[in-house]
């Protein structure tokens, strides 16, 4: 039990959400050393959220509301930290969350899937043989995604990543959201919006900025997006990590 007047408490908690999830076979080991990374940048951050990630999560939202076919990626490290928030998204998007793991199991898929719907999750993808199309050019397990899922979507949730499947995405003309507290990543660059924050933080502000975009109108929202430079945020999130925290 983490005192909350610990002065990491957060922080600890977290931790602690990912080594339940890997005794829940959820989250690999490989996965609590990708969290380590996004830690040591979170620090750097001073473990908030800053200016460039509210505008990312504001393109984000416009570009989600307008989306067509919008799906929600998920993997071991965003299904144990944010299981409640995927569901609240796909419910207030109507679209579907699809598991797609680097360290593929169907094991692990079919405990992400349980979890996920002990949250009230209706659809989720990508479970073995759903996973039946494949993305040219990855490399990984993670080329194999769903018909109803990434296959046939406009625009794609892919946090916590550093790959080649958001490059991949991308060349398939579909529009690549992503969270990732390292703006040097591949993953960062490659995407189309990219949310320099840590997903425990920046989840329910997406939820709440897509609450409020619903409400405008088509124009309103393509001027967000028409707005938003993915390159100049990077670069924001780039100088701030170099001030470091004083
Ligand atoms: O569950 P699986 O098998 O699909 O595996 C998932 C992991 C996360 C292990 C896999 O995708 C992986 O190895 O990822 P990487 O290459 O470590 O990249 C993850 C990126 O997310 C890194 O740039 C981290 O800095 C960043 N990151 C880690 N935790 C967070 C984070 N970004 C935001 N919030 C976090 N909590």
């Amino acid at each position: 039990m983490i005192d909350p007047h610990h002065p990491r408490a957060k922080s600890l908690q977290t931790r602690e959400q990912l080594v339940e999830g890997v005794k829940m076979g959820i989250t690999s080991l490989n996965g609590l050393i990708s969290h380590g990374r996004g830690e040591a940048f979170d620090y750097l951050l001073s473990e908030h959220s800053h200016d460039f990630a509210i505008e990312a999560i504001n393109a984000a939202a416009a570009t989600l509301v307008l989306a067509k076919h919008p799906v929600l990626c998920t993997n071991g490290n965003s299904s144990a930290l944010v299981a409640q928030e995927y569901v609240t998204l796909s419910r207030l998007l109507d679209c579907p969350i699809e598991i797609n793991l680097f360290h593929r199991s169907k094991e692990r898929e079919q405990k992400i899937k349980q979890h996920l719907e002990s949250f009230g999750a209706k659809n989720v993808l990508g479970v073995g043989s759903d996973a039946s199309d494949i993305v040219p050019g990855i490399a990984s397990p993670r080329k194999m995604v769903s018909p109803q899922g990434i296959s046939k979507a406009d625009v794609v949730f892919i946090p916590l990543e550093d790959g080649d499947r958001t490059e991949a995405v991308v060349s398939l003309s579909k529009t690549v959201i992503t969270v990732d507290l390292n703006p040097l990543s591949r993953t960062a660059k490659m995407a189309n919006i990219t949310i320099v924050d840590n997903i425990v933080r920046c989840m329910s502000l997406l939820i709440q900025k897509i609450e409020k975009y619903k409400n405008l109108s088509k124009e309103e929202l393509e001027k967000i997006i028409a707005q938003y430079d993915n390159a100049k945020i990077l670069l924001q999130a780039e100088k701030k990590i170099r001030q470091g925290t004083m």
